[in-house]
């Protein structure tokens, strides 16, 4: 058996699980050896879940909204007890290095807490009303069951992100975890039946499940009238599918999608922040998150001062087995992710840009280990204006700040995008109205790495969802207005008159 199934099956004992089997395998990113199995679920299986969820939902709506945070806290809670192993297990099931597996268990936890506050914020309004004796409010009810459907390279926070703030907000949820990633998801799930079976007859049996499967599965719940809300995370592709499938039935979605996200190296810029930055965003999670760095736009006067600086730390970058604290890289998710890869840099070559690194390079058994691309580009052309999910940075110089905001917001997607610069003026221009037209725009940080607290989305191919923090939360609830007459008179609004 292989060590990384051995180290699973041990986690997953302390979980009261078994690894599953089925007619798919599941492989370990980290050697690319098999460490599981699962079968997809069926249509008929997925018709059972979400009847459950529906069931469910009907108690959980009248639950206290605090009381419903208690829950929440609570599993918060059983997250910190397990966050070693839970963070061990994302690293084995996704190949990410311990400190972001662990990272990724924290983004959790934290949401968790987000969501136990907002449990006694789930505020509505009064509002003037225009006709005397009345009174109009709106109020926030529970939305109904919400689909959740994860892609490999969060394969628990995003999830978390979603089901911490539906189940305060008083919905039942079904999750669909990557066909890639299930593993964690598993540990998880059974952590949230513990915690839901200890809470007593207020958490009814359903209020969270899991479903394994594929696109098929995905489809069926998609297309499942129960499920109120889809909220779902992955591709563009996937997300046109998934969106017009829910628009088809009304259902509501919330589309988390790709990203091709841009910094802007100022002249100005202090050029160790912009260095660590870009660094950690184009090769942090081997440049597999939706926020990673893929556009690096340089102003021409330290254009050949800070990219040979890039070059260089890519190509001294410690990649290898990601359980290894030396190790600030683990591998791509599979073969097909260095395909893309490799066809991305062929095209760019072909296009005449300068490729350093790219190539395939040693690690545990047949794991798929890459050494970061840095590719110097002469025009935003060929494959820059296209999400390769891979640590390859295009870079390109520009000359003037409405030329750089004009080659970032050139991208079809719209997710997170990046300034360096310590110039005031430059700063608020990139983040007002005329500025980045992503859903992200931070000042000396890199794209990626968001705190769970602000609104986590973007716009045009991205999706437009919002998920996180802030008021994200308004997606998992219906609003309700509601105009109370408590006078003697009926009048009608806009001085309609109508007497019999
Ligand atoms: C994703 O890649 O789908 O901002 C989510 C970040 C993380 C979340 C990324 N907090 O990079």
């Amino acid at each position: 058996m292989n060590p990384s199934k051995v180290d699973i099956g041990y986690i997953y004992s302390t979980f009261g699980v078994a690894i599953p089997e089925g007619n798919r395998e599941i492989f370990s990113p980290v050697d690319g050896l098999t460490i599981g199995g699962f079968t997809p679920a069926s249509a008929d299986q997925v018709n059972l879940v979400a009847d459950r969820a529906l069931a469910a939902f009907s108690h959980w709506r009248s639950v206290p909204a605090p009381r419903r945070g208690e829950l929440v806290r609570r599993f918060g809670d059983a997250l910190r007890a397990r966050k070693t192993e839970l963070g061990l297990l994302v690293t084995l099931d996704c190949g990410k290095p311990l400190s972001e597996g662990l990272g990724e268990v924290q983004e959790m936890i934290d949401i968790c807490d987000f969501a136990v506050g907002l449990s006694r914020q789930l505020h509505g309004l009064t509002i003037a009303s225009e006709r005397p004796g009345h009174r109009m409010s709106e109020t926030w009810h529970p939305l109904g069951p919400v689909a959740i459907i994860t892609a490999f390279n969060f394969p628990v926070a995003v999830w978390a992100w979603n089901a911490a703030l539906a189940l305060v907000c008083g919905d039942s949820i079904v999750w669909k975890p990557s066909e890639k990633t299930p593993l964690t998801a598993i540990a998880v799930q059974a952590l949230f039946d513990k915690v839901a079976g200890e809470f007593g007859p207020d958490a009814p049996e359903g209020l969270s499940q899991l479903v394994l499967g594929d696109s098929a599965t995905g489809a069926a719940l998609v297309d499942h009238p129960a499920m109120a809300l889809i909220s779902a995370t992955g591709s563009t592709a996937m997300g046109r599918t998934v969106g017009q499938a829910a628009a088809k039935r009304f259902a509501r979605s919330l589309l988390e999608l790709g990203g091709n996200n841009a910094t802007i190296v100022a002249p100005s810029a202090d050029m160790e922040l912009a260095l660590t930055g870009c660094a950690f965003g184009f090769m942090g999670t081997t440049g597999q998150r939706c926020t990673s760095l893929r556009r690096l736009l340089v102003h021409r006067s330290v254009y050949e001062s800070f990219v040979p600086r890039i070059i260089s730390a890519a190509a001294r970058l410690p990649i290898g087995d990601p359980r290894d604290p030396a190790n600030l890289a683990g591998p791509l998710i599979d073969g097909a992710a260095y395909a893309a890869m490799r066809d991305a840099l062929a095209d760019a070559r072909a296009a005449g840009a300068t490729v350093h690194g790219g190539e395939r390079i040693a690690g545990p058994g047949q794991g798929v280990y890459v050494r970061p691309a840095v590719v110097e580009m002469s025009a935003q052309t060929g494959p820059m204006l296209r999400e390769t999910f891979a640590p390859i940075l295009y870079c390109l110089r520009y000359d003037d700040l409405d030329e750089a905001i004009a080659l970032n917001n050139a991208a079809t997607q719209g997710l997170s995008s990046s300034i360096f610069t310590n110039d005031l003026r430059e700063a608020e221009s990139f983040v007002a109205a005329a500025g980045s037209d992503c859903g992200i725009a931070n000042v000396n940080i890199g794209t990626s790495g968001a705190e769970i607290g602000g609104a986590f989305g973007g716009e045009k191919e991205t999706g437009g969802g919002r998920e996180s923090g802030s008021d994200s939360w308004k997606a998992y609830m219906r609003r309700q207005t509601s105009t109370v007459n408590y006078s003697r008179a009926l009048p009608l609004a806009q001085g309609v008159r109508f007497e019999l």
